[in-house]
């Protein structure tokens, strides 16, 4: 039986705060946040600062110590581990250790090596776990981590920007950046957040773009840069190779480069464009989830190049203001047609 009060949820919140805190440089481990409480207040916090960095609860326990107080209970937006044969000893002994009587888990951790283990072994110790408590956010937080770890392969984010008749550009022939600046600001989050930033090679020879993640005040770091280029066109000199961080071009086919990335430890990847690469990517069934930033303007031209979306389906979706724009978030549905029909359906969007 699940006893949830408003006081979790707040506590949970909090974890979700600090495992924030590790985005972009825990992957590919998830991001992990925890506190402890006593008495109805936060005594110590902790969170997974870097991968193969000691885990949340350790961090956290280890201030409650040196504040020489005692947990009642700890908060945590993931299952603690049990396994070993890995990089940092496992948390559930340390937990037992310290005294906690109740563990409050926003989900549990969807690698196989845990799946439940660690909530069992906490409940053989005589320690009261609730899990699932604002499970739906705490599975957002990871869910490229949850998609990678179970399939080996990336989560895939398709980013697009249109106008509000859907264009792509004002004008037919030319580049426009029309989102607000609090949009701008989000792209710079997201790219922190995602381990790779995919791009076909049309852009690059068109933009010629930095793909680096630029966030005022916080520590940042440069995700893996990818780039489609089937037919060898990108040259050495594009700004891209010469930015810190990594650039890797694929000429392989989309689902391969995935694969390969997913063996490279890369669990997440944002596709920022343009068209050609996001409709290659729709087609082949490969987009998890999709960001259309839509803002208040209108194509100055007829004939300004349409998103190609072709038929797809969403399973969840929403909407978020941002400055003056209106983010459409939607993740993909198993589609329920057949590849026949779904071929036809894209038949004509080139
Ligand atoms: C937790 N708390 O803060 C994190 C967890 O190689 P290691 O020792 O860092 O272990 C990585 C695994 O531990 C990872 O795949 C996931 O199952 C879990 N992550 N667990 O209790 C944390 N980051
Ligand atoms: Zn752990």
């Amino acid at each position: 039986m699940k006893r949830v009060s408003s006081g979790d949820e707040f506590f949970m919140r909090r974890t979700f705060e600090l495992a924030r805190l590790g985005a972009g440089f825990v992957s590919p481990n998830p991001m992990a946040g925890c506190v402890i409480v006593k008495d109805g207040a936060i005594v110590a916090e902790g969170y997974h600062k870097k991968f193969g960095g000691a885990h949340a609860e350790i961090s956290a326990i280890k201030q409650a110590k040196s504040r020489q107080l005692t947990a009642d209970s700890m908060y945590i937006n993931l299952e603690p581990c049990v396994h070993t044969d890995k990089k940092t000893p496992p948390c559930v002994p340390e937990i037992i250790r310290a005294g906690v009587t109740r563990v409050v888990v926003g989900m549990k951790d969807p690698n196989p090596a845990v799946a439940g283990r660690g909530i069992r072994a906490l409940r053989r110790a005589g320690i009261r776990v609730d899990v699932g408590v604002l499970e739906k956010e705490s599975r957002e937080l990871n869910e490229t981590y949850a998609k990678w770890i179970v399939t080996g392969r990336p989560f895939v984010l398709l980013k697009v920007a249109v106008t509000l008749d859907g264009a792509l550009t004002l004008k037919k022939g030319t580049r426009s950046g029309f989102s607000s600046p609090e949009s701008y600001a989000y792209v710079h989050e997201l790219r922190q957040l995602y381990d790779a930033i995919a791009l076909g090679s049309e852009s690059i020879l068109i933009d010629n773009p930095l793909l680096t993640a630029r966030r005022k005040g916080q520590r940042s770091r440069n995700p893996v840069r990818v780039i489609f280029d089937r037919r060898g066109r990108v040259q050495k000199s594009a700004k891209v190779f010469h930015e810190p961080g990594e650039t890797l071009v694929f000429s392989s086919s989309l689902a391969a480069a995935l694969r390969e990335l997913g063996r490279r430890g890369v669990m997440s990847v944002l596709v920022e464009g343009g068209a050609k690469l996001a409709q290659s990517f729709l087609r082949g069934r490969l987009v998890d989830k999709l960001m259309v930033t839509v803002t208040p303007q209108v194509a100055h031209d007829l004939n300004a190049p349409r998103f190609p979306f072709g038929y797809i389906r969403f399973s969840k979706s929403r909407w978020e203001i941002r400055g003056a724009d209106a983010w459409f978030i939607g993740y993909l549905g198993m589609e329920k047609k057949s590849r026949a029909e779904r071929d036809k359906s894209w038949r004509g969007v080139h």
